[in-house]
């Protein structure tokens, strides 16, 4: 069947464009709306042409699997100024997202509308690239250059009744799209006809602006090449006329399609939407989830129910007596009136949200949930006496989960009924807003079960990746291994504080120590000692002789740097120098780079070491656990791309 469509009510046309999933713009598509123009611009019949696409979406872009490849004609620039340029003006009918290239389709109409829940926007930032067909010219002329920086130097799109009091949309439609956009367009013809976009003029801010603005996309973009450049073609489309402005455009886009940054953000942008559906689960059925149910309502299980209400569904909260019942719904309140605070929900919703969950002490309510994560003190006693509470009251049917971070599942699991459903769940705080999920399957963890923990990954809208039992799974192993790394250079004479901007230079939010500052060097500490005391040989660290010196972190006023108190600043620290000075070699003149490369070399060996187990099933799976749980800088695609695109 033909991607493109083409109906006619009287004197409107309808261009109905249907290529699933998205409706991507790969050479059928473009070259069919090229046809479409030709044979509409021809017919004397057609006042008006209705652009709309069927299923899911409106046109959500370039097609991104294309971009490896060398372009094919109709190229997109070409075709929206073909639209822009046709004889009958066109309507862009928009439901779901038109994105990026599908925003640009739409620029090059005559008009806009879109349903209410509709976006528009130009997200191409986020494969590392600029827009390439207008999206940067055309965009400010409708809405002006402020509004226009901001929509694409973030990526993140606008709701339609943002769109329309920006000027990017003519109309939002209530009800039925294709009616609407039908009686628009009718009535429009009536009018006198608003200039093609391209014809319009901007009003260029004066240089103050531009030097602000680089300012505050710099610091945003934390070392993403493709913001700077989007920023910079929109200064062109204000400085110079469109069709110089579009020539800066496109050869921005093409020079950036090819770098390192794209592939990386590409891989992914691909990675991502494959992570929740994996292809050995294909033909497995996961159980229903209907009703959840949480045992403990500390910061970790308060997070787990959030996320779960924000997916709609009802929660129960097990506590251990009623003062902890009410400690535990105080925490998941906090969380929505956090939502309250933030205009990100309204006091109606966030209450919604709380009446979801019911507290209690009693697991007889549990006779008929589906699934229950347990997210107890992270001891192995207290956890299987919640187990065998759960083996006593769930059916035999229900999903169990534990989130564990570092307890091996299969001892938590030992005495269950029903093994087969029992399944480790490992979040991360604050479980509501981090998006990595990782999913621990014992060896008795029925495919169903298995199936079902991805089926809660795609629920709560996580990245889920599988992994293998061993201590600390994919990403605390890791962490594991980079701290102590980090520890080694520390004690080769590469000053602490060094380390931590090189690995914030590199992209990290925060470098090792500042982050075990932020988090606290005790739990680490209690590991350790745990295992010491269980009889394992574990080294003394540098982070033990703090830890015994009382500086746990910022919560005791210091940790690897001095806090003066109120402030979140890290001094350099004399006292920690005193303190590790006999471990400390002479001052090192390794270069930041040099540390960031040794640093996310030592990830990645263990990475690999991870995948030589079988513990992760695939590099991409190791990178977006980084991304996603430990904040690795998207844009370099993770320790595992970033050293494979070095070597
Ligand atoms: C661009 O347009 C450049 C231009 O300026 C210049 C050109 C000259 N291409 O996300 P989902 C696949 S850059 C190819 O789960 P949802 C995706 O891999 C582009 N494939 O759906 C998945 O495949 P599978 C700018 C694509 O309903 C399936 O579609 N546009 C593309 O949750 C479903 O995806 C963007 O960056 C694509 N562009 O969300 C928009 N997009 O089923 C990117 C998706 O095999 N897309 N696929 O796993 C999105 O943000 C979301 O897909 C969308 C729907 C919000 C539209």
């Amino acid at each position: 069947m033909s991607v493109v469509t083409i109906a006619r009510q009287g004197d409107i046309a309808t261009v109905t464009v249907d290529n699933p999933p998205v409706n991507a713009l790969g050479l059928a598509l473009r070259q069919g709306l090229w046809d479409a123009v030709a044979e509409l611009d021809a017919d004397p019949a057609v006042r008006a042409v209705v652009l709309i696409c069927a299923g899911r979406t409106f046109i959500a872009g370039a097609d991104v699997t294309e971009f490896g490849k060398p372009p094919v004609e109709p190229h997109l620039p070409e075709l929206v100024a073909r639209i822009e340029a046709a004889e009958k003006p066109w309507v862009a009918a928009i439901h779901g997202s038109a994105l990026g290239g599908g925003f640009e389709v739409a620029l090059g109409c005559r008009f806009r509308v879109a349903l209410p829940d509709a976006s528009v926007g130009l997200p191409e930032v986020t494969l590392g690239i600029i827009p390439g067909a207008g999206g940067t010219v055309r965009t400010p002329r409708l809405c002006g250059v402020e509004t226009a920086v901001d929509m694409a130097t973030a990526g993140k799109p606008l709701r339609a009744p943002k769109a329309l009091a920006a000027g990017l949309i003519d109309a939002v439609i209530e009800g039925d799209l294709l009616e609407g956009a039908v009686a628009f367009a009718r009535a429009a013809i009536e009018q006198p006809l608003p200039l093609p976009v391209s014809a319009r003029e901007i009003a260029a801010p004066d240089a103050a602006f531009w030097t602000e603005a680089e300012k505050a996309v710099a610091k945003a973009a934390k070392g993403a090449a493709a913001p700077a450049r989007v920023l910079a073609s929109i200064r062109k489309a204000a400085e110079v006329p469109f069709t110089e402005a579009m020539d800066f455009e496109r050869e921005t886009f093409m020079a950036l399609r090819g770098t390192e940054q794209a592939a990386a953000l590409r891989t992914v942008f691909f990675a991502e939407r494959a992570a929740p559906r994996p292809a050995a689960l294909r033909d497995v059925q996961p159980l229903p989830l209907k009703k959840l149910a949480v045992i403990g309502g500390g910061t970790m299980g308060a997070g787990i129910i959030a996320a779960i209400r924000d997916a709609g569904l009802p929660v129960i909260l097990i506590e251990r007596d009623d003062e902890a019942v009410a400690r535990g719904l105080s925490n998941v309140a906090k969380v929505f009136d956090g939502g309250v605070k933030r205009g990100k929900l309204t006091e109606a919703q966030a209450q919604t949200l709380k009446d979801g969950v019911t507290g209690t002490t009693d697991y007889a309510a549990l006779v008929d949930v589906d699934m229950v994560i347990e997210a107890v003190f992270e001891e192995i006693g207290v956890k299987r006496a919640v187990f065998t509470q759960l083996g006593e009251h769930c059916r035999t049917d229900a999903v169990l989960a534990t989130n564990t971070s570092y307890l091996d599942p299969r001892t938590i699991a030992e005495g269950l009924p029903n093994p087969s459903r029992f399944i480790g769940l490992h979040f991360f705080s604050p479980a509501n807003v981090m998006k990595l999920l990782e999913i621990v399957p014992t060896p008795e963890t029925s495919p169903e079960t298995l199936a079902t923990g991805f089926a809660l990954g795609r629920l709560l809208k996580k990245i889920p990746v599988q992994s293998g039992i061993c201590e600390g799974f994919i990403g605390n192993r890791i962490l594991k291994r980079y701290r102590a790394a980090a520890e080694g250079l520390v004690r080769k004479g590469v000053p602490i504080a060094r380390i931590d901007a090189a690995m914030r230079s590199y992209g990290l939010a925060m470098g090792p120590f500042e982050a075990q500052d932020l988090g606290g060097l005790d739990i680490a500490y209690l590991q350790r000692e745990g295992a010491r005391a269980a009889g394992q040989d574990v080294p003394e660290t540098l982070g033990d002789i703090l830890v015994r010196a009382d500086r746990k972190g910022q919560k005791t006023g210091g940790g690897w740097y001095d806090y003066v108190a109120g402030d979140r600043k890290p001094q350099v620290s004399a006292t920690v120098t005193e303190l590790l000075a006999a471990q400390i070699g002479p001052e090192s003149a390794m270069s930041e780079a040099d540390v960031a490369t040794a640093l996310v070399g030592e990830m990645a060996a263990e990475g690999q070491a991870i995948l030589n187990e079988g513990i992760a099933s695939s590099p991409t799976d190791i990178d977006l656990v980084e991304i996603h749980g430990y904040g690795f800088p998207r844009w370099r695609g993770g320790p595992m791309f970033a050293t494979r695109a070095r070597d």
